[in-house]
């Protein structure tokens, strides 16, 4: 009958289907999750442990939602250090549930960091529990918000762990979360509007993937007929192979979004941000914005047509209304041919990509980049893996070239992006998908972040290749940190010819390679691969060129 808080949690998240929790000690809840069977993924500090849960949430699109727990209370050491992830998680919008020590009564305002007011700043909702009775309302709180609206971190303080209430008093059941469907005169202006555009655009955000919508994004588009660009955080929420796609960034996206006199932008937030498109002229142009949170109506762009709902539902909804009027197909079908709208997107993707699918056949060493992006892309199945990137060049790189078939096939990420995140991804892509090859591609920065943590690895008999962009520098974003007028003073760090990375982390017990042969990138990310599938990580340095070469943001100077 009576239970202590900290057990009361524990059994809320099994009752949630919480298999397990990442953690940096110490939070008092960590002892029941043990008590209670739940088994903890132990990282190596605080950020990393909510980076995996965060990235655990947006793999499984929310479906399966990550639980991490770090230090709080007075000595708020963990809480600090974890700030840093807080922040990521809440910038990008994913659904993490964060669990620490609340600051006891009797201690408030004792410190100089505010604890509350600190994670306030970085969450949907700061729960901090004053009463042990509140245990159920706060766990039910926390996953409805979880699970319903614009996705986002929850925080919840517990000040007193050991204190008890009476279980049956309230008792838990799973929250399912909600959606909500649009008003159907937005759709039918939407429609309106869509039919009547000369050169319509889809611009598609990462709510696509959170609403389990990329199938209706892909029947929706095929029905209008329009073609589709996908945000960076969307990324395979459209297979890439699709005639229709346009792409991620790059002169092609460049030629469409000028060229485009309406743009039905879905389940993005508009927000141009350095890693995300501007839209040009955005007065002569007709926005019609389906989102799920109104806040991001009107923002940065003046809105034509609002359809605030589900992706899902919302894209549901806008087919139904197409159909209803039309042969669908054939109404749009007397804008243009159908076929040439196909030939034109690609056309375009053809001339945009032509320089990399080029430099993705070089022989020339140190290795071309895309060289290696190209090889990775032959071996992987690319239906049944996945990729990150790091902050730097490996992000702009692989998301101007890298082909995503399914959704989160590959995972783009960071409206800001704090350097180390891709180990986190890459760890929770094994969790969530055991059986997919789970690679992390980064430079010098992201390495030196994720060294740390790369003992877990071994420890839990995790799978994962690091590929290591081995250029040297920190090339970072822009035409280089080596380029004219950009931070030239700071971008040498000890590279290949110096430090051989291969033996550092080999010495742990990765499997290590050392690679400066183009002919030799495929085998020694086949032996990578291999040795992945027995639980063991490995990490293969590839000296390579810096080529600072990538597909631009539009909208965006190059600094
Ligand atoms: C936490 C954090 N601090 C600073 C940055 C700014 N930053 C972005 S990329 C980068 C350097 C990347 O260099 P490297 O890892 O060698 O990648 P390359 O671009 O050379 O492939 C820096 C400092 C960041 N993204 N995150
Ligand atoms: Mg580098």
């Amino acid at each position: 009958m009576t239970i202590d808080v900290a057990t009361g949690i524990v059994r809320i998240l099994k009752q949630e289907g919480v298999a397990w929790v990442s953690t940096f000690p110490v939070c008092r809840v960590n002892n029941a999750l043990g008590r209670e069977g739940v088994p903890m993924l132990m990282m190596r500090d605080d950020r990393y442990a909510v980076a995996v849960a965060d990235a655990f949430s947006r793999i499984t699109a929310g479906t399966r939602i990550g639980v991490c727990t770090f230090q709080g209370g007075v000595n708020a050491a963990g809480m600090q250090y974890a700030y840093a992830g807080m922040a990521q998680a809440y910038e990008d919008g994913s659904p993490v549930l964060c669990i620490t020590d609340g600051v006891p009564a009797g201690s408030s305002g004792n410190s100089q960091y505010d604890v509350a007011s600190a994670m306030k700043t970085v969450s949907k909702w700061f729960g901090y529990l004053d009463k042990p009775e509140r245990t159920p309302e706060f766990m039910r709180r926390a996953f409805t918000m979880l699970r319903s609206g614009r996705p986002g971190p929850v925080i919840l303080a517990i000040p007193n762990a050991t204190a008890t209430y009476d279980e049956t008093a309230d008792p838990y059941r799973p929250v399912k979360g909600w959606k909500s469907a649009p008003d159907p005169a937005d759709v039918r202006a939407a429609v309106d509007q869509l039919l009547a555009a000369r050169n319509p655009l889809i611009y598609a955000g990462e709510g696509v993937i959170y609403a389990g919508a990329s199938d209706d994004l892909k029947a929706f588009a095929e029905l209008v007929n329009v073609p589709v660009v996908t945000t960076l955080k969307a990324k395979g929420a459209f297979p890439e192979d699709h005639p229709l796609f346009v792409g991620v960034r790059g002169d092609q996206i460049a030629h469409y979004l000028n060229k485009s006199d309406v743009i039905l932008a879905i389940a993005s937030s508009l927000s141009p941000g350095r890693f995300s498109h501007g839209i040009p002229d955005p007065a002569k142009k007709t926005i019609i914005h389906c989102n799920i949170d109104e806040l991001h109506i009107n923002k940065m762009y003046p809105t034509a047509h609002a359809v605030i709902g589900d992706a899902r539902l919302t894209l549901q909804a806008l087919r139904q209304e197409v159909s209803a009027r039309t042969s669908g197909a054939g109404q749009m079908g007397a804008r243009v041919a159908a076929g040439n709208v196909a030939a034109e997107v690609r056309a375009a993707r053809d001339e945009a990509l032509a320089r990399y699918r080029q430099v993705m056949n070089s022989d020339e060493t140190p290795i071309n980049p895309y060289r290696v992006y190209g090889d990775l892309m032959q071996v992987l199945d690319l239906r049944n893996s996945f990729v990150t990137h790091e902050s730097g060049n490996t992000r702009d790189q692989l998301s101007t070239v890298f082909d995503t078939l399914i959704p989160r096939g590959f995972l783009g990420w960071g409206n800001v992006s704090t350097l180390g995140f891709s180990l986190a991804a890459a760890i929770a892509a094994k969790k969530a998908f055991p059986d997919r090859a789970s690679v992390a591609v980064t430079g010098e920065a992201g390495l030196g972040y994720m060294m740390g943590n790369l003992e877990v690895l071994l420890r839990e008999k995790l799978g994962v290749t690091v590929v290591h962009i081995s250029n040297g520098g920190f090339a970072g974003y822009g035409p280089g940190f080596w380029g004219p007028g950009h931070d030239p003073f700071t971008h040498q760090v000890l590279g290949p010819d110096e430090v051989d990375m291969s033996k550092v982390i080999g010495a742990l017990g990765f499997h290590t390679e050392r690679v400066s042969e183009p002919a030799e990138v495929i085998p020694a990310l086949r032996r990578a691969l291999d040795v992945n599938t027995s639980g063991r990580p490995a990490y293969i340095e590839f000296i390579c060129s810096q080529y600072p070469v990538y597909g631009q943001w539009v909208g965006r100077g190059e600094g």
